[in-house]
């Protein structure tokens, strides 16, 4: 268990105990108040019969961990409370209203039921808002969208006043395609299907081919895969605008033909593209619809990140910003201790699943795509610096370990903030290729290795104009129970290429847990490691050339603190 333990993220939110699952209903009360839900068994670290575990925060960074919010204790969700969101009414105190799915007689029809409802705050001036109750009315959708099924209906995004009328958008799956289903409502209680939002079909990301009738037929899920939920739902959709008129449509899609690089995708549209002619109010359906979408969408699905995480979705600050949250699910092999029923290494830990640090989403105009960052409050963990060094030289081959001061956290608890150049003697004129990077050392001859590189040509002033930039994780030796794949892809960039007076590298070591931030924000990686080193010989190793010139790096690293109050920590709920 001493080994579960030093596997277990210390400043991203993790299970007290059990399985953890998708980010819910974030938002910020009125209070300045940060709540985070999410989906939860307390039982085992195994998914099933999702609760709402439930924490706060004032600063987004500092957690306390509240009762759960919402259980499986009606007769429409005692097979569980999947996931869902908030939406702060726009009445005098912004009252949040929980929005979530709750699914029911799973042995009787061998799917999930499917239905929509929500909850209030018991008391609405409680800042911490501990306890919630489910509207009497529950549960208000329960009519599948045309060509859908209550077996493939879940995941209610935050709703959004047009035009008088309330408008949510649910994970739906409509004649076999994926599909984000639009519903209407005069007054949050009574809803309608107001036609499709997007579809698979209509951002090009039809699997058609993977829709076959099913071998065995699966019950709910009609002629279509029997994979079902794995190649045709969009599950966790969400929908949100960014600056004056770009609408982003973000969806989550285990389709296996396309997970390679990322299962959480988001497209880009102008509000004509998704409010198409709903704007006069009068709702159009099907067909037309996707035409028009099609027609004046702007990019083609892209990946939010690169790595293991899903079901992720945002929320608006008080102060304007949109901030992202993902699940970050383990991705273990092997069984390294007595497995307690399950049949892998992850279930051996006692705990399952952590989220992402909050990341602040902008938008790139030039490259249309949207640009993740960890929000500005992640400073506040930093507990101590551990090494600065503005311009360390690095050797031209090799990488150059850096002499850390002695932590607290033995090296397994950092942040790596990082700005390479080329040393001085980088030749003018054309292309050249770079490699950077750092090398985590986790102990016991394990080590992983982070890395952008791609082409840049230096300009006259010294900067450069980068063509073209991946990220990688490359876990080939991260350790024995560590899936050694390598995780990451190609950055979007300027058509014109990215002028850059560095190129950055931020990288957030959390135990098993990393998050990669390549060009400031314009690359993500989120990966798993699962270092099984008793010995605290970690390190941090930077690297770099471009073209024949080495580089040079500005480089600092700290010490990061627990997201939890130590002894709260494991506190009980
Ligand atoms: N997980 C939830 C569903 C959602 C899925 C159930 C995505 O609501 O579609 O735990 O990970």
């Amino acid at each position: 268990k001493a080994q579960a333990q030093a596997l277990k993220p210390m400043y991203h939110i993790t299970p007290s105990t059990g399985w953890m699952n998708d980010p819910n209903g974030m938002f910020q009360n009125r209070a300045g108040i940060y709540h985070v839900f999410y989906q939860w068994n307390p039982v085992a670290p195994i998914w099933g019969s999702p609760y709402w575990g439930h924490v706060i925060s004032k600063d987004m960074v500092h957690w306390e961990r509240m009762p759960p919010a919402l259980v499986p204790d009606t007769d429409y969700d005692y097979d569980g409370v999947f996931s869902g969101s908030a939406t702060l009414l726009g009445d005098e105190d912004g009252t949040p209203i929980l929005f979530y799915t709750g699914v029911s007689n799973f042995s009787e029809l061998q799917y999930y039921e499917q239905v929509q409802a929500i909850a209030r705050p018991v008391n609405a001036s409680d800042p911490k808002l501990k306890l919630w109750k489910k509207s009497p009315n529950n549960p208000l959708i329960s009519q599948a969208p045309q060509g859908g099924t209550l077996a493939q209906f879940r995941d209610p995004v935050t709703a959004w006043k047009q035009d008088g009328l309330w408008y949510t958008v649910i994970g739906s799956m409509e004649s076999c395609f994926g599909t984000a289903a639009l519903y209407s409502s005069p007054d949050f209680q009574t809803w309608q299907p107001a036609g499709q939002w997007a579809s698979q079909a209509s951002t090009g990301q039809a699997n058609v081919g993977e829709c076959v009738p099913p071998a065995v037929s699966q019950p709910g899920m009609g002629q279509c895969d029997q994979f079902g939920a794995v190649c045709h739902m969009w599950e966790c959709p969400d929908v949100f605008q960014l600056g004056n008129d770009t609408w982003v449509l973000k969806w989550s899609d285990q389709s296996k033909s396309r997970n390679p690089y990322s299962m959480d995708w988001y497209v880009l549209g102008t509000s004509a593209a998704f409010l198409g002619n709903r704007s006069q109010g009068n709702i159009s359906t099907g067909g037309e619809d996707i035409a028009h979408f099609q027609s004046t969408l702007q990019s083609t699905p892209q990946s939010v990140d690169y790595g293991s995480i899903y079901a992720s979705k945002t929320f608006a600050t008080n102060d304007g910003r949109r901030v992202w949250m993902g699940w970050v699910f383990e991705t273990s092999t092997g069984c390294v201790e007595q497995c307690s029923g399950g049949t892998n290494f992850t279930d051996s830990l006692g705990w399952q699943g952590a989220q992402t640090l909050p990341r602040e989403v902008s938008l790139d105009a030039d490259s249309r795509a949207l640009i993740f960052n960890p929000i500005r409050e992640v400073t506040e963990l930093r507990s101590q610096m551990l090494y600065s060094n503005a311009a360390l030289a690095l050797p031209s081959n090799g990488s150059q370990e850096l002499n850390l001061t002695q932590s607290t956290s033995l090296g397994r608890q950092i942040e790596v903030q990082i700005a390479f150049a080329p040393a001085a003697n980088m030749s003018q004129g054309g292309q050249q290729p770079f490699s950077v990077g750092i090398q985590i050392s986790t102990g016991q001859g394990t080590s992983t290795l982070i890395t952008v590189n791609g082409t840049a040509a230096a300009t006259t002033n010294g900067t450069l104009q980068i063509a073209q930039a991946g990220v990688y994780v490359d876990r080939s030796k991260s350790g024995a129970y560590t899936n050694a794949t390598t995780q990451g892809r190609l950055v979007p960039l300027p058509a014109s290429g990215l002028p850059a007076a560095e190129v950055s590298l931020r990288v957030f070591v959390d135990r098993s847990l990393l998050e990669v931030f390549a060009l400031d924000g314009r690359g993500r990686v989120t990966s798993r490691i699962y270092p099984m080193g008793t010995d605290n010989s970690w390190g941090v190793s930077p690297f770099g050339t471009f073209g024949a010139a080495p580089a040079t790096a500005n480089v600092t690293v700290w010490e990061m603190g627990p997201a939890f109050d130590p002894e709260q920590a494991q506190a009980c709920c």
